[in-house]
This record gives structure tokens, C-alpha cells and sequence, in this order.
């Protein structure tokens, strides 16, 4: 029996304390179905704490993110208001647990239909010891959600299914890709988030933002450094690495 409430308090308290904990699963037998319920919890309390809902994120929609992350699933988690760090803003090390950040394509949603695309940066933040975990944990635990930065929004130009990607920290590029690591189209992610979130009664309101999932592995944030990430075609995002 896997106690959905319990678990949703451990894991935020392992988000507000900026402590990791252990992996559940061999104690709790969590399935997948009950770790989106535990996620959803999850994310109650944070809601409870004052923050909005704005949108939903893929993950894992890529080989080399399945690869890095040994589980063969695409899964999706919440994203919140308080998630939103400004293009070219600055996050704090202290504030996470052992950040990573990953390029990825973010759609506007409105009338259940993408009007906008822009670059962006997910921040990664799993709650979980050396960012180890199994399918029903990492969506337990919001999908590693903890922050994401929107370059900006323009519409949807073509050959988007297929423009190369690039993280560069200081200057240098550390991860190249194309969007097509992304679900071999990132345009594929709206109606995947639609069946995916659809399937636990979560629906996309208009002005939703939709991250598709990143295009590389993700690289781990090291204080001083600056973090950008450009996506030929649409232009890009960055943010500051602060102790
Ligand atoms: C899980 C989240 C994966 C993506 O874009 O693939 C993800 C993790 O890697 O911790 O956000
Ligand atoms: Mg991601």
C-alpha cells in the first residue's frame, strides 16, 4: 500500500529543505498510475504555499535523456508560477539541491492549439539522492520540476521539427543536438501532453506554456558560470549561476 499523502509531504519537504532522500520504490511498490496521484499532491502543496498553476512539461522524450536517466518512458509534471525565472535572470545553488539545466523548445498553448514557440532552459532539480531514480518515482516527484526560462515568444516558423540546439556554459558549447531528439518532432508534444495530462483529468488552459523536453543531456549548474541556450531559428534563453 502505497500512503499518497505521506510520500507528497516527504517529497516537498525534501524541496523545501534542499535536502535529497532516498529512492522509494522497494519500500512502497509506487506504480506509475499512483505516482502521478502522489505528483499531483505534490504539487497541492505548493499551491497551498500561494503558487499557479501555468502550464506542463515532457520529459524523457529524448534518447540520450532516457539514456542518461536509464528509464524508457515519456512522462510529464506541473510547472508553477514561482518555477519562472526571467530570461537572463540569475538562480541560486543554495536554493537547490544539485541542479542541472537542459535546452528546450517551450509552445503557448491557447484553444488547445500551439500559437507561439519560444527557446528555453529547464532547471532539473531531482529531490532524489545523486539524481537517481526509477519511472514512478521521478513522476512522483513532480519529474525533477524546479525551474525553466522562456527566451522570446514568436510563432511557430517552419523547420522547427528539426533546428540544432546548443548549451553553452561561458561561452563554450558543452551540449549540441536538434530538435528532433525531441519525440523525432517537438511539434508532437502538445498532443502527447493533451493524452498524457488528459489521462489524470489535467487540461491546458489558454495561455498554458508547454515544455516539449530537452534535446540533450542535461548539464549539471556550477556557481559563477552563465547558461545559454539557443535554438536555431527561434534565438535563445540564459540565466546566472549564483552561489
Ligand atoms: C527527469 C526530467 C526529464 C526532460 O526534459 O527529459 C526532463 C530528470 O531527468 O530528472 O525534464
Ligand atoms: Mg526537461
Amino acid at each position: 500500500m502505497t500512503d499518497v499523502d505521506q510520500l507528497a509531504v516527504h517529497l516537498d519537504a525534501a524541496a523545501t529543505s534542499r535536502v535529497a532522500v532516498p529512492q522509494l520504490n522497494a519500500a512502497t511498490g509506487l506504480d506509475v498510475p499512483t505516482a502521478y496521484r502522489v505528483q499531483e499532491a505534490v504539487v497541492a502543496h505548493r499551491l497551498a504555499r500561494g503558487e499557479r498553476l501555468v502550464g506542463v512539461k515532457l520529459g524523457l522524450t529524448s534518447r540520450a535523456k532516457m539514456a542518461q536517466m536509464g528509464v524508457d518512458e515519456v512522462i510529464w509534471g506541473r510547472l508553477t508560477d514561482a518555477m519562472r525565472i526571467p530570461d537572463g535572470g540569475t538562480i541560486r545553488l543554495a536554493d537547490h539541491i544539485h541542479p542541472k539545466a537542459e535546452p528546450e523548445v517551450a509552445f503557448l498553448v491557447e484553444c488547445n492549439a500551439v500559437t507561439a514557440v519560444a527557446p528555453a532552459i529547464e532547471v532539473i532539480d531531482s529531490r532524489y539522492v545523486d539524481f537517481r531514480f526509477t519511472l514512478p518515482e521521478v513522476v512522483a516527484d513532480n519529474t525533477s520540476a524546479s525551474g525553466f526560462v522562456l527566451g522570446a515568444w514568436q510563432p511557430v516558423p517552419a523547420g522547427i521539427d528539426n533546428s540544432g540546439v546548443l548549451l553553452e556554459v561561458d561561452g563554450r558549447v558543452v551540449q549540441l543536438g536538434s530538435t528532433a531528439a525531441i519525440l523525432g518532432d517537438p511539434r508532437r508534444a502538445l498532443p502527447d501532453a493533451v493524452r498524457l495530462a488528459g489521462a489524470c483529468d489535467l487540461e491546458l488552459p489558454d495561455g498554458s506554456v508547454l515544455l516539449a523536453g530537452a534535446a540533450t543531456a542535461a548539464v549539471p549548474l556550477r556557481s559563477g558560470t552563465h547558461v545559454r541556450v539557443t535554438v536555431e531559428r527561434l534565438g535563445s534563453a540564459s540565466l546566472r549561476v549564483a552561489p
